[in-house]
Formats: C-alpha cells, structure tokens, sequence
C-alpha cells in the first residue's frame, strides 16, 4: 500500500520488495535548497564523531551534529549523544516535514560529506529507540551522491543519486529488512549535507550493539 504521505508528495516509489520506499527529487526549489545548504554550512556546529569498529576507535569519515528536542538524546557506536537545539532553518523544515507526512519528528541527525572520501558505511537506522518501523526522512543538499539499499539476506537491492533538494522517506519494514550506504567517489563532487528526521522514543535508554561496520 502506498502511504497517504508519497501521494501528497507526488513521490516516486521505489521497487524493493517489502520496503517502504518514496522519493522526490525536487521537494525544495532550488533556489531554497541552495539557501539552506548556506545557512546549514555556517550555522551547523559541526563534529567529528568517534565511531568504535571491530574494537577500534576511528574518526568518523564526515562530520556530523545531533540536534532536537531536551531529552531526544541517541546511542551509536557506544556513544551517547544529548541533542543540540534547533536551529530556526532546521524547526521551520522541521514543521514543513511533519504537515508532509503527518507524522512528528523530534530529532535530526545532519551529516556534512565534505568531498568524495566522505562516505557512509553499510548499516541500517535500527537503534532501539527508533522503534520498530520508524519513519525516516532525508533531505540532501549540495552535490549529489550515490545511495543505495541492499537486502540483509543478500537479495534484492537498489542505488540512486539523491538530488540536491530531494526528499527520500524511509518507513515500515525498510531499515529491518534493507542495509544502506554512501559509498566514496574518486569522481568531483561538492560537499553534501543529509538531514535524517526521526522520532526518538521517549524513556528508551538504549544500548546500540558494536556493529561490524559504520553507522548511520
Ligand atoms: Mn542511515
């Protein structure tokens, strides 16, 4: 079934079986996209974070900043992350979300991908405090780079360029049953900004468990 949220969104749906995939290509004008990438850029407290892989602390290869509501605080990697307050630009996207997919978000991971070594490793946004099915929306801004989804049990999977200004929405069995990454490029690109809106789960103080490979 095709969510009441994709067609409001005159969102493409994406073919992978069981998922719950749906994606815009121009959701922000570009004027506006270019506007935000701006203001994110200067305005973004920007962090290296530490990740922990196969027992080893490591510079996470882009930057990135954990912003929402008192309390929405994430676990991954082992580390603990309070959130930092909304920025204006950030709550007022944060509004035109939640109208768009009649759902509230209370949290948003930003990640910066400065060039084509930047990059994200296969993994699933599956934290415990994310729920069971939880509604993910990415926004990307800036140079577009490569994306894709593969099946846990090695079946089926998919890659697509996310757009400047696009909107890809993430729901149901999706981070359940699909692994996704952002591969590095030896081609060109120009910094890339992802905004993932989430709702963390109240009183849910969770352990993420040490993966085998990066993180969200
Ligand atoms: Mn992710």
């Amino acid at each position: 079934m095709t969510p009441s949220f994709a067609v409001d969104l005159a969102a493409v749906t994406l073919p992978l079986p069981d998922a719950s995939l749906h994606y815009r290509a121009d959701w922000l004008p570009a004027a506006e996209a270019d506007a935000l990438f701006a203001v994110l850029t200067a305005a973004i407290p920007w962090e290296r974070h530490r990740l922990r892989l196969f027992g080893r602390e490591i510079d996470a290869p882009r930057l990135s900043c954990w912003i929402g509501d008192p309390g929405a605080a994430y676990t991954y990697s082992r580390v603990r992350f309070e959130p930092r307050p909304w920025l204006p630009a950030l709550a007022a996207l944060r509004a035109r979300l939640e109208t768009t997919c009649g759902a509230r978000f209370n949290s948003v991971l930003a990640n910066l991908y400065r060039d084509g070594r930047d990059s994200m490793g296969w993994h699933s946004d599956d934290e415990p405090e994310l729920g069971s099915e939880p509604l993910i929306a990415s926004i990307s801004l800036g140079g577009a780079r490569r994306f894709r989804l593969r099946a846990r049990d090695g079946g089926a999977g998919l890659s697509l360029e996310l757009a400047h200004g696009s909107l890809l929405l993430m729901a149901g069995a999706t981070q359940r049953l699909y692994r996704h990454d952002l591969p590095k490029t030896r081609a060109p690109v120009m910094p890339r900004i992802n905004l993932t809106f989430r709702h963390i789960l109240a009183g849910c103080d969770a352990v993420a468990a040490e993966g085998g490979s990066d993180v969200n």
